[in-house]
């Protein structure tokens, strides 16, 4: 298992010198953030990357993530270019030794919370997602304000793309994704990449608009569009696990066997009734998910890829982007190695 830590660039709060002194870390997850989804990376940018990493003895080996564009998403005429560039990506990745790529394929929201500093009896505060608040979202008003939400839209523009979304329904976006996986997979393992698809975040419609990577069923189906093992997932537990059905050590379990895990997101929340969800921290007793469980059942499957802790709480009065802290994804990282070392060990 590789340990690594997720840096937004230049732009991130937590510098690389800070990141380098969490005890087992080896690489960052990183990606170009100056370049517009759609659009083709320069050799430049990622080879920057890479030695601002070096420098500070870190590899750099997994993007998160090269965006998949709505127009790829929607399959409108603006497509075959798309299609081009993102292969263009791949191949441009391949060439600086990248080894693995996570995208989504989640249509104009990406991961989607109700409120970002919900305060825990501790004091701190964490990303939440209440039903209850969700059904007052409305997301072409003027005062929406989601995390991963592209706020370059404007209302207009919102309100055409919500409404182009709800048109093409689920159908027809896993077909816009087929085209899409029989496109790139070909190309991802030629150049030697593994693809990581990370599961839509929560794994349920939301505004009415469809989402796909939700559930077993729909992995499976995924795996089966192209069978390869560069077609394959970021087991985001966190995400995955913000549905009551999906057994996520199962899911781990099976989805390690057939070598489709290639990048692990350890995160764990806290589920309701309703299915809303606090996140809480990584350790197992503090959330709903079973973080020995998932990890025995990624090694005893012969995981061995790379993981990084998913959000963490703000702890310790620190500012910062919500989720994306220096302070609690230290401590998960610290957490998930010990899990490791134990689950590997004890297997010997
Ligand atoms: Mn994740």
């Amino acid at each position: 298992m590789k340990m690594t830590f997720r840096w937004q660039g230049e732009q991130d709060n937590v510098p690389l010198r800070y990141i380098r002194q969490i005890p087992g870390m080896t690489g960052i997850v990183s990606a170009v953030y100056n370049v517009k989804p759609g659009e083709v990376w320069s050799h430049e940018s990622i080879e920057s990357i890479k030695k601002q990493a070096s420098d500070n003895g870190l590899e750099f080996e997994v993007v998160e993530s090269v965006p998949v564009p709505e127009a790829i998403k929607l399959g409108n005429a603006d497509r075959d270019r798309c299609l081009e560039n993102f292969c263009e990506n791949i191949r441009r990745c391949a060439a600086h030794g990248i080894k693995v790529i996570c995208y989504n394929f989640m249509p104009v929201f990406d991961w989607t919370r109700t409120q970002l500093d919900k305060k825990a009896e501790d004091g701190s505060t964490s990303l939440v997602m209440y039903q209850e608040q969700l059904k007052h979202i409305d997301p072409s008003s003027d005062e929406i304000s989601l995390p991963g939400w592209d706020a370059s839209y404007t209302k207009e523009e919102m309100a055409i793309l919500l409404k182009e979304y709800r048109k093409l329904g689920e159908e027809g976006l896993w077909k816009n994704f087929e085209i899409f996986l029989k496109k790139i997979i070909p190309v991802a393992d030629e150049a030697g990449i593994k693809m990581a698809i990370h599961p839509d975040d929560p794994p349920y419609s939301i505004f009415g608009i469809p989402r796909i990577i939700t559930c077993e069923e729909n992995l499976d189906r995924m795996c089966k569009i192209v069978d390869s093992e560069a077609n394959g997932i970021t087991f985001c537990t966190g995400s995955l696990g913000a549905a009551k059905k999906n057994d996520i050590p199962k899911l781990a379990a099976k989805y390690a066997k057939m070598n489709r895990i290639h990048f692990v997101h350890m995160r764990n929340i806290l589920i309701m009734d309703d299915e809303s969800f606090e996140e809480c921290g990584h350790k197992s007793d503090k959330g709903s998910l079973d973080m020995y469980e998932i990890t025995k059942a990624l090694v005893d499957n012969g995981f061995d890829g790379y993981v990084r802790p998913d959000h963490g709480r703000m702890i310790w009065d620190e500012n910062g982007r919500p989720g994306y802290g220096l302070f609690d994804r230290a401590l998960g990282a610290t957490y998930i190695n010990g899990l490791f070392e134990a689950v590997e060990k004890s297997k010997k």
